[in-house]
């Protein structure tokens, strides 16, 4: 690949599912990576099996601006060039409904998904304006559709789409592309984490389901960031062909 047409994407939550496998995506397409997460081990083994021309590892916690603001000033030169930016790094903590669900999981989710996200847009915009690039926002189907003990984690994720949206009318005419990809169930930590390590729990939302892979949001993400440069997909809802829609629920006394 020719140094000068290499193109360079910044993933967050580069450690696992969605994150981990557009990392093996680009880099197999001969991208520049910027790795990001909190487990340094983790993006060290893409460094070790990609090789450090290929991929930087950029560890911090997204909830922490300074960290933040200090691991972008510390990118090699090499990769500063950012033409994609993903927004992936976002969890889900919890499924209580409302009235007993706990606060600081609250706060977290929107710290992360919606706070980090922000604030990482704002730091990277201008080079993305200059570079007419492209910013992909992971959003969720949490975002549209409301589902029991969804509460807060579906509302950071609408908050992403409709922030992607506004990006868009905001960015009119600089040629920089925003898209909210928004993926149903799918198989990775996700669920793990909202269960604070129940692999039990996990295994069986999934069991049977054939749900969505990472591999798949991956593939997702490869081909929006690389269509020609007059499209833009302003909103993708993936699911996997075993779920679908149901109806309300009805109170009765
Ligand atoms: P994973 O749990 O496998 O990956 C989440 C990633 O986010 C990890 O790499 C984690 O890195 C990173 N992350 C979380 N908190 C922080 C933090 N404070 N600072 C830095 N990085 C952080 O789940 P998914 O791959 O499924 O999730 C990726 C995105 O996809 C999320 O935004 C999620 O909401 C969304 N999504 C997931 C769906 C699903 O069913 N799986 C469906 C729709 C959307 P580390 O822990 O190393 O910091
Ligand atoms: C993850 C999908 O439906 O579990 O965003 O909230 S869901």
């Amino acid at each position: 690949h020719d140094a000068e047409t290499r193109k360079t994407i910044l993933i967050t939550g580069a450690t696992s599912g969605f994150g981990r496998a557009t990392v093996e995506r680009f880099v197999a397409a001969g991208w520049r990576v910027v790795a990001c997460g909190r487990r340094a081990e983790r993006l060290q083994a893409l460094v070790d099996a990609h090789g450090a021309e290929n991929v930087h590892a950029a560890a911090f916690d997204v909830r922490d601006a300074e960290a933040m603001g200090a691991a972008l000033d510390a990118i090699p030169d090499a990769f500063r060039a950012i033409d994609v930016l993903v927004n992936n790094a976002g969890l889900a903590l919890g499924t209580a409904p409302a009235q007993r669900a706990d606060l600081a999981q609250w706060r977290q989710m929107i710290d992360t998904n919606v706070t980090a996200l922000v604030t990482l847009t704002h730091a990277l915009l201008p080079g993305l304006i200059a570079r007419r690039g492209a910013i992909l926002n992971v959003s969720s189907i949490a975002g549209s559709y409301p589902y029991p003990g969804g509460n807060a984690y579906g509302g950071t994720k609408a908050f992403v789409t409709q922030f992607s949206l506004g990006l868009r009318s905001d960015l009119h005419g600089t040629g920089v592309r925003v898209t909210s990809i928004e993926p149903g169930l799918a198989e990775t930590e996700f669920t793990l984490v909202r269960t604070g390590g129940d692999r039990a729990a996990s295994d069986a939302l999934y069991a049977g389901t054939r749900p969505i892979t990472a591999g798949d949001i991956a593939e997702t993400l490869w081909w929006v960031a690389n269509l020609p440069p007059h499209l833009n997909v302003n909103r993708l809802e993936v699911m996997p062909v075993s779920q679908s829609f149901a109806g309300f629920q009805i109170h009765r006394d």
